[in-house]
């Protein structure tokens, strides 16, 4: 059985107070009363054959296009991640999701965000998820075209000691307060984004030159991670100038969620819109934190206005 269910933790205030990305209602009839307010959609995965129930899947469908986040709590133990397998699989032959891209043949579609010392998960090279660095306001993977729509962090195991904490900001809500002049210098082709080092697949292509935000099915879309982009103009400069002011005001405003381990315990996933929020983690104090993460639905960049 699925359980649509408010959200209900200390993070409801906050997360009440987030507009709706898509403007539109996002419940159904009996939970009319929720659509003037957007909180975190969580439904419960009791067994992994909710991963192949149409009924599960439709809606973990639905609220990925209006939404474009939601919280699943799995009531079993699965350290292979077979629910997310199953589940993208269903998301695949059922609602047009194109499969994720393998890392590696014996990692298969899934990557270990970790603390690392040694056994990288890329020969000899630490990636940034597997120290316990803060990341900055990002989305995944904006250094690729086609990039993927949609990603999920699977919890096996929160932070205990209070660190790793997410936060997710919408780019409806944060274009909102940008200035119109940087939010079309924003969709111009006018910025450089440099491929990082261990992501580089083809040597003569160390960069790709695009816009940051786009709009897709009527919606404002953003790719950014701030530390590989290179403004090609002025008015580029300008505009990524204004952004990045106002990311630094977002996490402490009402148009940022942050997820506690009390939000996301072990035993839940988030699945998250890639293309619609932005997201970002606080340090992590606990070694033993382990999120297990897979990226999919791969489409070019704002080629769909
Ligand atoms: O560790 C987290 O909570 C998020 C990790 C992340 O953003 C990433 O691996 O891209
Ligand atoms: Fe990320």
């Amino acid at each position: 059985m699925t359980l649509l269910t408010p959200f209900r933790s200390s993070a409801i205030f906050t997360l009440r107070r987030i507009p709706n990305p898509s403007n539109r209602k996002v419940y159904t009839s009996h939970h009319r009363h929720l659509t003037t307010s957007t909180i975190l959609p969580h439904l419960q995965a009791p067994s992994l054959l909710e991963a192949r129930n149409p009924k599960h899947t439709s809606l973990i469908a639905s609220h990925l296009q209006e939404q474009g986040i939601l919280k699943v709590t799995l009531g079993f133990n699965d350290p292979q991640s077979t629910y997310l397998q199953h589940l993208i699989d269903s998301l695949h032959r059922h609602h047009g999701h194109k499969l994720p891209i393998s890392h590696s043949a014996s990692r298969g579609w899934f990557w270990d965000v970790r603390p690392a010392n040694d056994n990288f998960q890329t020969e000899n090279h630490q990636a940034r998820s597997e120290t316990m660095n803060e990341f900055p306001w990002h989305t995944d993977c904006s250094y690729e075209n086609p990039t993927p729509r949609f990603f999920a962090l699977q919890v096996l195991r929160h932070d205990h000691l209070g660190g790793g904490t997410l936060s997710v900001t919408s780019v409806a809500s944060l274009t909102d307060i940008l200035s119109e002049s940087t939010r079309r210098a924003l969709q111009k082709d006018e910025f450089q984004i440099h491929i990082p080092r261990e992501f580089v697949k083809k040597a003569e292509q160390k960069s790709i030159t695009g816009r940051i935000l786009a709009r897709s099915q009527g919606q404002s879309i953003m790719r950014f991670r701030q530390d590989i982009l290179t403004p090609l103009t002025e008015d580029a400069s300008a505009a990524l100038t204004e952004l990045n002011d106002t990311l630094k005001k977002v996490r402490s405003s009402n148009h940022a969620v942050h997820l506690t381990a009390s939000d996301l315990p072990t035993g839940s996933v988030i699945l998250v819109d890639n293309f619609r929020w932005l997201h970002a983690r606080n340090h992590v104090k606990d070694p033993e934190r382990h999120l297990r993460r897979v990226r999919w639905d791969a489409v070019p960049f704002g080629s769909d206005p």
